[in-house]
C-alpha cells in the first residue's frame, strides 16, 4: 500500500473537526460572548440570575470566565414550561421537540431555521465520523416524533447524501426484512434495540453476518464496552457511540471516530465542562464528574452551563484520527441513576459490565428493587444461553454463584442473581428500562 492509499479518507463535512486549536478557542470565545449577550437580552431568568451575581455580558472576557455564569438545570426548564426559556419569538421557531421526564410535564425545546441547519451539520459530521457517505443506505430506527433521535439522524443522513430509510422504531420483523432486502449498510437505533434485532434475526433464520450492514450508530442510552464486543462478535457491524440530549440540540453533541477512544464533542457549537456534582467546581481534564454544556449557536433556546447529570471525563491528549475536538469518555451512568442499596451506591452499568463479561449470559437483564421488612433487596434477572439453560441444574447454580461473587466484588454487597430462559425479558424498541424500583410498593 502506498502512503497516499493508507491515509484515511475524510468526508468534506468533517472539515470543521480538524480546525487548529487556537482558531477554535478564538471562535468559541466570540460565540460565547454572543450567546451570553443574546440570553441576557432575551431570557428573563438568565438576566435575573446574572443580575443577582452582579454580572453583565461584558464580564465574559475569556473562555475561563464561563465559570462565573450560573448553571441551568432541568428544573429551570420545568419551571418555565412550556416556552419560558425561548430567546426567539414563536414566529421564528420552525420546530418544537419535547422530552418526557420521569415525572409530570415534558420539557420543550425549540429551533429556528438556523438551529436546524446547525443540528443538520453536526449530524452530518457525526455520520461522516462513522465512515458514512453518499451511497450508504441508512436505516433510521430511532423514533420519529417529539423524540429528537428520528429527525436528527434523518437530516444528517440526507445531508451527507446517503439514502435514508425513515422506518422509525418498532415492527421488528419488518425492520429485518428491510435490512435484508434494501441492502442496508448502516443502522441508527438504540443499542438495546439492536440487541433485540440480533435476537429476532436469529429466530427468523437471518444471518446478520451475511448482510451488507457494516456500521451501527448507537446512542440515546448508556451501553458498555462489553456490549460493543458482543455486537461486533455476532454481526459485521462497527458500533459507534453517539451522544446528545434534547436540551442541547438532540443527537449530534458528540460522536466516536474510528479510533473508538472516547467521543469527540462538537465544541465549536457545544462547550463542555466537567464539574464536581456536589460543589459545582470545574474539574481538570481526566477527572470524572458531571458534564455541563453550553450551546454557542442555538438561537431559539440558548442553554448556558446546562447540567446534564451525565457522568464522564474529558480525555487529556490528542486523538489518532487528527480531530482537534476534545473527547469525552463514553457515558456509563447519570448522577441520578445511582441506586442506594443498604447504604451502598450502586450503578446499573457496573452490574451490566459484570453480566456481559461472564460466559453463558445474554445481554438481556433487568434489575428489580424491593423492600422486605425494611431492608432493600436487589435482584438481577439475566437471560442465559439456550445451552446453559438446558444444561444440568448444577451448571445453572454454578453460573448464578459465579455472577453473584463477581458482582459482590465490584459493588461490595451480595445481591440475588436469577437466571432466566432466553426471550423472557421484555425487549425495548427505544430506550430500555432496566431498573424496576418497587420499593414503594412492598
Ligand atoms: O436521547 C438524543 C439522542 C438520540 C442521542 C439518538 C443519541 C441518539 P434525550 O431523550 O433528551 O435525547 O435523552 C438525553 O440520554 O442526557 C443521556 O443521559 C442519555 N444518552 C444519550 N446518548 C447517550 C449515549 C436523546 N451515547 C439523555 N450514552 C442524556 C449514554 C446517552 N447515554
Amino acid at each position: 500500500m502506498t502512503k497516499a492509499e493508507s491515509k484515511p479518507i475524510y468526508h468534506p463535512a468533517s472539515a470543521p473537526d480538524f480546525v487548529p486549536v487556537p482558531l477554535l478557542r478564538k471562535l468559541q470565545l466570540e460565540r460565547l460572548q454572543a450567546i451570553v449577550g443574546r440570553a441576557y437580552d432575551r431570557v428573563e431568568l438568565f438576566r435575573k440570575r446574572l443580575g443577582e451575581r452582579g454580572l453583565t455580558p461584558a464580564d465574559i472576557r475569556s473562555l475561563d470566565d464561563i465559570a462565573k455564569l450560573p448553571f441551568t438545570t432541568k428544573a429551570d426548564l420545568r419551571d418555565t414550561y412550556p416556552f419560558g426559556l425561548f430567546a426567539s419569538p414563536l414566529q421564528d421557531v420552525v420546530r418544537l421537540h419535547a422530552s418526557s421526564g420521569t415525572t409530570g410535564k415534558p420539557i420543550v425545546v425549540a429551533y429556528t431555521k438556523d438551529d436546524v441547519a446547525v443540528w443538520t451539520s453536526v449530524m452530518m459530521r457525526s455520520l461522516a465520523a462513522c465512515g458514512l457517505h453518499e451511497g450508504d443506505i441508512i436505516q433510521n430506527a430511532y423514533g420519529y416524533g417529539l423524540f429528537t433521535g428520528g429527525l436528527g439522524a434523518h437530516y444528517g443522513a440526507e445531508g451527507i447524501g446517503a439514502t435514508v430509510i425513515p422506518i422509525s422504531g418498532g415492527n421488528t420483523d419488518r425492520q429485518i426484512m428491510v435490512l435484508k432486502d434494501f441492502g442496508v449498510t448502516a443502522l441508527c437505533c438504540t443499542p438495546t434495540y439492536f440487541l433485540h434485532l440480533i435476537d429476532r434475526a436469529a429466530q427468523l433464520g437471518v444471518d446478520m453476518k451475511s448482510l451488507p450492514l457494516r456500521v451501527g450508530v448507537f446512542g440515546a442510552e448508556p451501553w458498555t464496552q462489553s456490549m460493543r464486543k458482543y455486537m461486533e462478535s455476532v454481526t459485521n457491524v462497527a458500533a459507534y457511540d453517539i451522544y446528545g440530549l434534547s436540551e442541547i440540540i438532540g443527537p449530534g453533541v458528540a460522536i466516536e471516530c474510528p479510533q473508538h477512544d472516547g467521543l469527540h464533542v462538537f465544541e465549536d457549537h457545544f462547550y463542555p465542562e466537567i464539574i464536581d456534582p456536589e460543589t459545582g467546581k470545574v474539574l481538570p481534564d481526566g477527572q470524572e464528574g458531571e458534564l455541563v454544556l453550553t450551546t454557542f449557536s442555538k438561537w431559539a433556546m440558548p442553554m448556558i452551563r446546562y447540567r446534564t447529570r451525565d457522568i464522564t471525563a474529558l480525555l487529556p491528549g490528542t486523538c489518532g484520527c487528527g480531530r482537534t475536538l476534545r473527547r469525552m469518555r463514553r457515558i456509563g451512568r447519570r448522577s441520578d441513576d445511582m441506586l442506594i442499596i443498604r447504604g451502598v451506591n450502586v450503578y446499573p452499568s457496573q452490574i451490566e459490565a459484570v453480566l456481559l463479561e461472564v460466559e453463558g449470559t445474554l445481554p438481556h437483564y433487568q434489575i428489580i428493587l424491593t423492600r422486605e421488612r425494611g431492608l432493600d433487596q436487589l435482584e438481577v434477572q439475566v437471560e442465559v444461553t439456550p445451552q446453559v439453560f438446558s444444561d444440568r441444574v448444577g451448571a445453572l447454580e454454578a453460573l448464578a454463584d459465579k455472577l453473584g461473587d463477581t458482582i459482590e466484588r465490584v459493588i461490595g454487597i451480595r445481591i440475588k442473581v436469577t437466571l432466566v430462559e432466553p426471550q423472557t425479558i421484555q425487549r425495548s424498541e427505544g430506550k430500555a428500562k432496566r431498573v424496576f424500583d418497587k420499593r414503594g410498593q412492598t
